[in-house]
């Protein structure tokens, strides 16, 4: 096939390439990474690109909306469907966008905002110092205990002392359930606003192998590329119309101007496929991958934050170990195993070298791998760990992961 790019501008067509490769050579073990249909990706590379569509579905500032407004729509009635709610925004370009909306719609500057610490797992959205929302926002936070679990009774002692106006529930790095219905009643006794952002877990809890936020939750946030294996973008959902239409304001033209019609209609084919049987037996081989995983590294005697794990990801921990998150990341990317260093509760050492490594299944389980892949996967990461320093074997491990790969081609070109 011959592309444009290759003609006009060789120099990036090449790089893409490059990528392609990297990718299909490599184990993706990002947790929030995801491979998305080729069909998404179609839409994203489509003629709506060139459309402004500044309003909503049969509102809006611009001329020649009608086929992107049906596209829209659609996207809202299938978003909506899959998570059992009223009310869907899906023009956010992030999940970071729709957090800001959500506070901004709902919130005035400085009110109380309480979320998960980003150093316990949470996303610098919930709040974090360094980010907007730490500004705009009194931010304060809860966390994990030693175990790797929320308390919720020491939760609900201390939203009672903060008394935030928004919960702020969701996670980059839990390992374990939330339990949406006490933290409901934890922001109901301070008369706060639950929001969940659920963008790591999203996929799951459509295909009911993760709890649904609703009815629980007032707003629920998710990026729709990680789990979800849609376009990278944002959504928001709710069942409350009042916070609805204040969210559609704020969203437009409050933060944003026009929407990307082209990742919209990637939303729309992405949640098309999330509507599908097939997802929910995605859904279920990304959690039983991640258990074979898990299974292995600790009958390797490798320690797990919390022990394992109810959704896509493990958090390893080198509390113990002579060896960093740092140390881990990089001798595991020498080999071609693509993780994250991670702080981890109880953390020593600096966030820019941490404990941990936080690993996740649901990209390598969309190219087919199944509970086999990720136990050879699981030794090998145990053999590069317990050697951390042999360079030798990372590069013979490096060689075998693109022997293995070869059977999981995950796209046979680079542009659809
Ligand atoms: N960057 C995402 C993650 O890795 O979890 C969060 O935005």
């Amino acid at each position: 096939m011959s592309y444009f790019m290759e003609k006009s501008d060789k120099e990036i067509f090449d790089l893409i390439q490059k990528e392609l490769v990297r990718q299909n050579e490599h184990l993706e073990m990002i947790a929030s990474e995801n491979f998305t249909f080729p069909s998404v990706m179609e839409a994203m590379g489509s003629v709506l690109t060139n459309k402004y569509a500044e309003g909503y579905p049969g509102k809006r500032y611009y001329g020649g909306c009608e086929f992107v407004d049906e596209i829209e729509t659609i996207a809202i009635e299938r978003i909506k469907k899959l998570f059992g709610c009223n009310f869907a925004n899906v023009q956010p370009h992030s999940g970071s966008q729709a957090n800001g909306a959500v506070y901004a719609a709902l919130l005035k500057p400085y009110d109380k905002i309480m979320g998960m610490a980003l150093s316990h797992g949470g996303h610098l959205t919930h709040g974090a110092k360094v980010s907007l929302t730490g500004k705009m926002y009194q931010s304060f936070f809860y966390g994990v205990e030693l175990d790797g679990r929320i308390d919720y009774d020491k939760l609900a002692d201390h939203v009672q002392v903060v008394q935030p106006n928004m919960l702020v529930c969701g996670f980059s790095a839990y390992t374990r359930t939330l339990d949406f219905k006490r933290l409901r009643e934890i922001a109901d006794s301070v008369n706060a606003i639950l929001l969940a952002d659920v963008a790591h877990v999203a996929g799951l809890c459509v295909a009911g192998e993760y709890p649904n936020p609703f009815p629980y939750c007032h707003v629920v946030t998710t990026t729709t590329h990680k789990t979800l294996r849609g376009p990278r973008g944002g959504v928001i959902l709710t069942n409350d119309e009042e916070m609805a239409k204040k969210i559609d304001k704020m969203v437009f033209p409050g933060i944003q101007g026009g929407p990307l019609m082209h990742v919209i209609a990637g939303k729309a084919v992405g949640f098309g496929e999330n509507l599908k049987p097939e997802w929910k037996t995605y859904a279920k081989q990304v959690k039983a991958n991640i258990n074979a995983l898990a299974t292995v590294l600790v009958g390797r005697g490798f320690e797990l934050v919390s022990g394992g794990t109810d959704n896509h990801l493990i958090l390893m921990s080198f509390l113990k170990n002579s060896f960093s998150g740092k140390d881990a990341d990089i001798a595991l990317g020498n080999a071609g195993i693509t993780v994250n260093k991670n702080t981890v509760p109880g953390e020593t050492r600096s966030p820019f070298i941490t404990s941990g490594v936080r690993i996740g299944s649901p990209a390598l389980t969309a190219r087919g791998m199944k509970e086999r892949e990720f136990k050879i996967i699981g030794n090998w990461i145990a053999d590069i760990l317990e050697n951390i320093t042999d360079t030798n074997l990372q590069a013979k491990i490096k060689k075998e992961i693109k022997e293995l790969t070869k059977d999981f081609i995950i796209y046979d070109r680079a542009i659809y």
